[in-house]
């Protein structure tokens, strides 16, 4: 078969970027395809060549199927690598690119429709020999029927949607009088989801762990297994945290998981990269669940254990070569974690987020043949704080952060200080959850299953706690770099002796969860005087880390990073991430965004207050309308002293931006 010599990436993002990378090195021209959201995006800036598909929905652009083949054609790319979600287990697609005489890098079809469905995917494993939970997941669906089985099996049961994913459909049932109503609703969460009421049982098991095999098969009808992956680790049926190999997995299991994978590949004659997924007993017992028919999210910890790159070993085999490797030339070495960035909220229930990133640094990455630490990424941020932004048309994930170690301990430690080397600021993201999470000393100790987050949350997920007095210092000093940037057209001259304004002293007040902190700061020897009324002494120097600063605190020296937008300071420092509002003394706003001077609305958003009466005499800085948008509040604060002539604005009225708000005279 003909050496490939352009691919087409259907997709965008790290995954976009990672396989061209290895595209790049093997020498292979590559094409970007974007949507109306990503024109500007690193994966268009790294290809060769870019087409635009259309409108950021994803239906518009990344899943349309003629658009993408069109792409490839008027490129002349000869094949095209799906990546991961969008289309890359869609049947029909691997076939229309078939069909265009063009390589689709990936499995067959029909091995990608074999495995598509929860139900019939159990029935060839059956007869593959696959050890499957016991269970039903026949044809029959009356709920006698299903009852009876449920009986035979012995609760607690699981009822799951044989099209589901993401735990969608699915119902423990620990009791036959409950079956009844979980059938009910596990068939029509199914029914509306995936638009199939179909539903499978299985014996419950109780807190497994999630063990993955990697499998490779080649067009030859070779196949290997390329190890494990552990992804217990994981919140709403989704995954954060993965490693290779599985904590504690006897060799022997592993051996037989490794057989069963490849014996599951060869039933539906696979061919190229997928994962075997399978649920472990405490006992190490391991039942089939799915094939993902793919390349995974996380299959760079395999690539750290193995030296080897997957995308590559993709490419051979979609070109017709064999598998380079044979199973016994394949070895474990050392041990490797991949983390996941995510813009969301671990505080509420890990909430999806997006905007726009103000700031991003990574740790740095090994150099080729040293692989202790690597970033997978799609987004970077621009200078002068116009950064990508998180879509919330596409997948919430910034980054994947991935780190070796000869063993668990000396991984894990790897991604302790790669992880304090991570400052993110903008959208909300999980960093925090992430560190402590690394440092979690059930975690550490490999006693992981997939109710590890749920049973931890308490400790994954502390209350806020009062900020410490480092944060509050380098607030103010954060603030004041900001400040003296301004002024100074010497960015490398030291600002400790500066004097703000002539005045001898200055106040900053921030608030958070806990309460208000109010902190003064005298010049020109900078002491700062703390909540509690401690002094201490300070220096800073704004620092090489554009927009951070060297400072000494109290005789300690920081590298600190502070963010702001509108109030919302974001303050970073050796693996510390907090998160503070900043009481500005010039505009009177308790706690929001203000907006000085505009009577107008900053954003579309909701008018959640009106502080003023028609005919109010107003003083400057003065609180007026506040309005709410993406999450956070403004307020309108009057410019001037005045008197309100007009109100435009009701408590729950929707306004668009530059809506006028108050008329002041
Ligand atoms: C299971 C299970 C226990 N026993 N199957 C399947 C889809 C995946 N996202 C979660 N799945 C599970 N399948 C049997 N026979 C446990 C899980 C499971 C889970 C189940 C209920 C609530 C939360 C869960 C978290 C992880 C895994």
């Amino acid at each position: 078969m003909a050496d490939i010599k352009k691919v087409l990436i259907a997709n965008r993002g790290e995954i976009a970027c990672r396989v061209m990378k290895t595209c790049h090195k093997l020498g292979i021209a590559t094409v970007a395809v974007y949507s109306d959201a990503d024109g500007a995006a690193l994966h268009v800036e790294m290809a060769d060549e870019s087409c635009f598909l259309g409108a950021a929905s994803p239906r518009e652009s990344y899943l349309s199927i003629p658009k993408i083949i069109f792409a490839a054609q008027q490129t002349g790319a000869q094949a095209i690598h799906p990546g991961y979600g969008f289309l890359s287990e869609n049947a029909e697609f691997a076939e229309a690119v078939a069909k265009a005489g063009l390589i689709f890098i990936g499995p067959p079809a029909a091995a990608i429709r074999a495995m598509g469905g929860k139900s019939e995917s159990k029935a060839l494993m059956e007869k593959a020999k696959v050890p499957l939970v016991q269970g039903y997941h026949g044809d029959k669906q009356e709920e006698k029927f299903l009852l009876a089985e449920a009986e035979k099996i012995g609760f607690p049961v699981l009822i799951k949607a044989s099209a589901g994913g993401g735990g969608k459909g699915m119902r423990v049932v620990e009791d036959a009088k409950d079956f009844s109503e979980a059938l009910t609703g596990a068939q029509r969460e199914a029914k509306s989801s995936f638009n199939n009421e179909k539903v499978l049982i299985e014996k419950y098991l109780v807190n497994p762990r999630h063990v993955e095999i990697q499998v490779f098969a080649d067009q030859h009808g070779n196949a290997v297994y390329l190890f494990e992956r552990d992804c217990s680790i994981q919140r709403r049926h989704q995954k954060v945290l993965e490693e290779a190999p599985a904590p504690g997995l006897s060799q022997a299991t592993r051996e037989k998981m490794g057989a069963a994978a490849v014996a599951a590949a060869k039933a539906i004659n696979y061919v190229g990269a997928g994962t075997v997924e399978f649920l472990l007993d405490a006992k190490e017992n391991f039942y089939f669940m799915e094939m993902n028919t793919r390349l995974q999210v996380e299959h760079p910890v395999t690539e750290m254990i193995t030296g080897l790159d997957l995308v590559e070993w993709q490419i051979r085999v979609a070109q017709g070569e064999r598998l380079p490797l044979t199973q016994k030339d394949l070895k474990i070495n050392g041990h490797a974690f991949e983390v996941r960035l995510y813009a969301e909220d671990p505080a509420k229930d890990f909430l999806p987020g997006a905007g726009q990133i103000q700031f991003l640094r990574f740790p740095m990455e090994s150099a080729e043949g040293e692989n202790l630490v690597r970033v997978d990424t799609g987004v970077r941020e621009a200078p002068y704080g116009n950064g990508d932004v998180i879509s919330i048309h596409y997948d919430p994930m910034i980054a994947k952060i991935i780190t070796w170690g000869k063993d668990r301990a000396a991984a894990l430690q790897n991604m302790q200080e790669a992880l304090d080397e991570t400052y993110i600021a903008g959208p909300k993201s999980n960093i925090n959850f992430l560190r402590t999470l690394v440092r979690n000393p059930a975690f550490k100790s490999g006693k992981v299953n997939t109710h590890f987050i749920a049973d931890h949350h308490h400790a994954l997920l502390p209350e806020r706690v009062v900020p410490a007095q480092e944060t509050l210092v380098l607030s103010v000093l954060g603030l004041l770099t900001q400040r003296g940037e301004q002024v100074s057209a010497d960015p490398w001259s030291s600002l400790s002796a500066w004097r703000i304004g002539g005045n001898d002293t200055d106040k900053f007040k921030f608030k958070d969860e806990t309460g208000e902190y109010a902190l003064a700061v005298s010049y020109p020897n900078l002491t700062i005087t703390l909540p509690n009324g401690k002094a201490v002494k300070a220096h800073y120097t704004p620092s090489s880390f554009d927009m951070g600063f060297e400072a000494q605190v109290d005789g300690h020296k920081y590298n600190a990073v502070v963010c702001q937008n509108g109030t919302r300071l974001t303050v970073m420092y050796a693996g510390h991430h907090e998160e503070l509002t900043y009481l500005d003394p010039l505009h009177a706003g308790e706690g929001a965004d203000e907006v000085a001077g505009k009577l107008t609305a900053p954003m579309p958003g909701k008018v959640v207050a009106v502080r003023v009466t028609l005919g109010a005499k107003v003083k400057k800085g003065q609180p007026l309308v506040i309005v709410e948008a993406m999450k956070m509040e403004h307020t309108i604060t009057a410019p001037a002293d005045g008197i309100v002539e007009a109100i435009n604005a009701n408590v729950g009225d929707q306004v668009n931006e530059k809506h006028e708000l108050i008329a002041l005279k």
